[in-house]
């Protein structure tokens, strides 16, 4: 595909008003017929509609049927040359849905008999429907007709409010719906098939009455209940907290177990990948209810974030998503705990985008061009995008940030809007220029920060110094100095947070916690009445996506391990500690004993400690993972980083084994059955003090073999499997056998099965996994089954991904050329496995580089997959 530069954005030529659709739905061959009102802006532009592995049956300009020779039709764009609108399209076109493997446009979810028909248009899935104007900044709305044998196909679906159904004759049935809201074509969707439901009536704080309708198919129809709770949640939520109300007369949430993301928010028609939706608690864990939380909400607040104000283009993807996330996020950390959301994130965003920033692949958070958008649903632009969005809500306070979000859906409500549009309108509604903050979007890589503090007695002051520096990243050798705001307190030796007044403040207006911003290259912050050398506590929150590198001293991190008032800068401090411990080991060299000690006794307090939340405490428990003690080293061998975590994590599990026999027995009697955030902690600290237990002693197998025995619920199942695993216990086998049995049938539970012995520390792990890809319940063209099994293995083992014969590699890249053939967007995905090459020492990074060439060298390379091995041999 050609490289597409933001650069090049013109407005469209053309543009749609209104949109007729009518479907003939089959799974071997519908028929489309669209009915386009389109009408010209730029007289001297030809007609060029998108149109992708479509079958041009008829084509009509205002009622009259064209000749061959007065349009053409090529691989992705049929054009009309003689049109001058206004007009009236018309065209016929047949696809086929069971063939469509990759997932985009309307497909078939499960078996010809069984399954059902849908679609994904984001975000160039719609020209595989119909030809169209596909993009994002041409809004129309819509009247969809479905048609189909109501035997096969007795629930039909489609975007807006229910506008008449009735019988065709012939068994055939047919179902309209008009979507009063103009919408890009992304957002279009349909459902057909057998599905189940659950309903709920919801009132908007507007006094509008909603169905809320949950499908799913009749095996899992029992397990959408949480997923209702979480839906209402979540629209009780927006209305409060950010004034949003829903606005159409349903809102249809379906489930499928095809899909190659998480889920795809359609206006009034979202659909989901089932691992989302589906929960409760004897087929998902603790965490997969939280992800349940989150993505519905997700999804839902895209209503406004996203569909009532959509993005011009696609280089605006963070637009929409990195708002989207960070309200997700928000609405997580106000419903459970917001500690441990916040850790969660920072740990998520280590892992993946800092080590996407670090290598070929990385990108501006708005990528200034492009050749596969599908590649561009990133970590970056998720993740880092949330941030940017969380330092703004920082810079402007809750109200600040609330009223600029209101003046940015008044402004742009209905139409498809730009980042500059965004920061002038938070900018606008609270009187302050922005747009140094663009930088953020335009930049990638990631900014290291240096803090180094100095007391000066004589002086009562404390000197804090920022410096900030961000490495040159492909195509960006220079980088500007970005606006950085470091939300910081200074405790005393007592841990009292001191008053922070800047040299030259009035007095009376000293916070206990603030939060400084650095906008130029460094700064020296200098603050007044301290008398004694204070622990400062820097980025509190972690009020910014930066590197800090901090000259605090182990003994002031332990400190604020043990007693800072913001839960997440304790189990930060903590990490600052892991870190350098875990460089000593790296270096060969015995951690050093005070630091270790002091380590320990940190965690071993939260373990003691029944005022601190067990969720915090279970963090604490749980070092970084190996991909993100890597971050910022070259030449890595990920034998010896997995010798040097190992090593800590079990000399910590050693050193505080007898508090965790103490605390595991102390948490004991929890009601297995309960999902309340309470609840979840406790059996998260429970579980965490059960793998540290096995880690630490053979012994501790039988307090494993008997959890898993007893378990009621998956959480405390798969923990028990996980930690006999993990210490390969005698009856380790026989347990996972026993699980597989125990869950045949259910694809999501199996699913975590797979990934739990792909992601097994060990390189015999790789053997493992060639086995399992021909388990029956593994499907190469189910999106889930390969993130579980070859998915988990290259992104989420290291140490047996990276094995030093180079077994790993090839059977990843195997995996990713036979996908490559089924689902495109899924081989691209594992391809980015291979990203980092050149940050491994020379043998692996020859072969890593040799399996990328392999690649590359393939016939007939799909677009996603070809811009991936690209981009990463450049
Ligand atoms: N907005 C959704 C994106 C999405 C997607 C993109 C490309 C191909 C398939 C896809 N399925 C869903 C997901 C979200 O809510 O962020
Ligand atoms: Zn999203």
């Amino acid at each position: 595909k050609p490289t597409r530069f933001l650069r090049d954005y013109r407005a469209p030529a053309w543009r749609i008003d209104d949109v007729e659709l009518v479907f003939d739905l089959d799974a071997a061959a519908t028929i489309v017929q669209a009915r386009l009102s389109l009408r010209q802006d730029d007289a001297a532009a030809p007609l060029e509609l998108d149109a992708e592995a479509l079958e041009l049956l008829e084509l009509r300009i205002d009622g009259r049927v064209l000749g061959a020779d007065e349009f053409s039709l090529a691989a992705d764009r049929l054009v009309v040359p003689g049109a001058r609108g206004p007009l009236v399209l018309e065209s016929r076109v047949r696809i086929a849905p069971e063939r469509n493997t990759a997932l985009q446009g309307l497909y078939l979810s499960g078996t010809r008999e069984q399954g059902f028909l849908l679609t994904q248009c984001e975000a160039e899935g719609f020209r595989r429907i119909t030809p169209f104007l596909d993009r994002s900044d041409v809004l129309a709305r819509y009247r969809v007709t479905l048609r189909a044998d109501r035997a096969r196909y007795p629930v039909l679906l489609a975007n807006g409010n229910a506008d008449g159904a009735g019988e065709l004759g012939d068994g055939r049935h047919w179902a309209r719906f008009v979507d009063p809201h103009p919408k890009p074509s992304y957002l279009f969707a349909l459902v057909a098939g057998r599905l189940e439901s659950i309903e709920r009536t919801f009132v908007t704080a507007e006094g509008r009455r909603v169905r809320l309708v949950i499908h799913a198919e009749a095996d899992a129809i029992g397990r959408c209940g949480w997923a209702m709770q979480c839906l209402e949640q979540a629209m009780r939520w927006d209305e409060e907290r950010f004034g949003r109300c829903y606005d159409l007369d349903a809102f249809h949430v379906v489930a499928t177990h095809d899909f190659t993301m998480g889920a795809m928010e359609n206006k009034g028609l979202n659909i989901f990948n089932a691992k989302y939706l589906l929960a409760d608690p004897a087929s998902a864990t603790d965490d997969d209810h939280r992800h349940v939380l989150a993505v519905v909400g997700h999804e839902y607040f895209h209503n406004w974030s996203g569909n009532r104000v959509t993005c011009r283009d696609w280089f605006q993807l963070c637009l929409k998503e990195g708002l989207t996330v960070y309200r997700e996020q928000e609405f997580e950390s106000d419903l459970a705990s917001r500690t441990l959301r916040r850790i969660e994130d920072v740990r998520l965003l280590w892992r993946a985008q800092f080590s996407e920033d670090a290598g070929p692949l990385a990108h501006p958070v708005r990528p200034d061009r492009y050749s596969e958008i599908n590649n561009f649903y990133t970590a970056t632009v998720y993740e880092k995008g949330a941030e940017i969005v969380r330092m703004l809500g920082v810079v402007l306070g809750r109200d600040g940030f609330r009223r600029g979000l209101d003046l940015y859906f008044a402004r742009h409500d209905g139409h498809a809007a730009t980042i500059e549009d965004f920061l002038a309108a938070l900018g606008d509604a609270n009187g302050v220029d922005l747009s140094p903050w663009l930088a953020w979007y335009e930049q990638a890589g990631t900014p290291e920060l240096r803090a180094s503090g100095r007391h000066d007695a004589r002086r009562r002051c404390y000197e804090l110094t920022l410096e900030q520096h961000t490495a040159p990243t492909p195509g960006q050798p220079h980088k500007r100095a970005l606006p950085i705001p470091v939300a910081i307190a200074l405790f005393d030796a007592a841990g009292r947070a001191l008053p922070l007044r800047l040299d030259g403040e009035d007095a009376d207006t000293a916070a206990h916690e603030r939060v400084l911003l650095l906008d130029r290259d460094a700064a020296t912050f200098r603050f007044a009445d301290i008398d004694e050398e204070p622990t400062p506590s820097l980025l509190r929150g972690f009020s910014a996506p930066v590197r800090l590198v901090q000259d605090t001293p182990p003994p002031a991190l332990a400190a604020l391990a043990r007693h800072d008032s913001d839960g997440f800068n304790r189990w930060f401090a903590g990490d600052a500690l892991v870190r350098r411990l875990f460089a000593q080991a790296l270096a060969g060299s015995e951690p050093d004993a005070a630091l270790f000690a002091a380590w320990t006794a940190c965690v071993g307090s939260a373990l003691d400690d029944p005022g601190v939340d067990p969720a915090l405490a279970a963090e604490m428990l749980t070092i970084a993972d190996a991909t993100s003690l890597a971050d910022g080293l070259a030449d890595i061998d990920p034998e010896a980083v997995h010798q040097a975590r190992a090593r800590i994590e079990t000399g910590l599990a050693v050193a505080l084994a007898s508090k965790l026999v103490r605390r595991h027995a102390a948490l004991g009697d929890l009601d297995d059955l309960a999902v309340d955030p309470a609840t979840q902690a406790r059996r998260r600290l429970r579980n965490a003090c059960l793998a540290a237990l096995c880690r630490a002693d053979a012994a501790h197998a039988p307090l494993a073999r008997a959890q898993y025995a007893r378990a009621r619920n998956l959480t405390d199942r798969l923990a028990a499997l996980g930690a006999l695993l993990g210490m390969r216990d005698t009856e380790a086998d026989a347990a996972l056998a026993d699980f597989a049995e125990r869950h045949a049938g259910d694809a999501l539970v199996l699913d975590k099965w797979f990934s739990l012995q792909a992601t097994e520390a060990d390189p015999r792990a790789c053997e493992r996994v060639a086995a399992l890809l021909v388990h029956p319940a593994f499907r190469w063209s189910n999106p889930n089954n390969v993130y579980a099994l070859p998915g988990a293995f290259a992104l989420r083992n290291p140490r047996a991904f990276h094995r030093v014969d180079g077994d790993g590699y090839r059977l990843v890249a195997d995996a990713i050329l036979r996908l490559d053939a089924l689902t495109p967007q899924v081989a691209a995905r594992l391809a980015t496995a291979f990203g980092a090459w050149r940050r491994y020492e020379p043998l692996r990074r020859a072969l890593m580089r040799r399996e990328l060439e392999r690649m590359l060298g393939r016939e007939r390379l799909s677009p996603d997959l070809a811009d991936i091995l690209g981009r990463s041999l450049a």
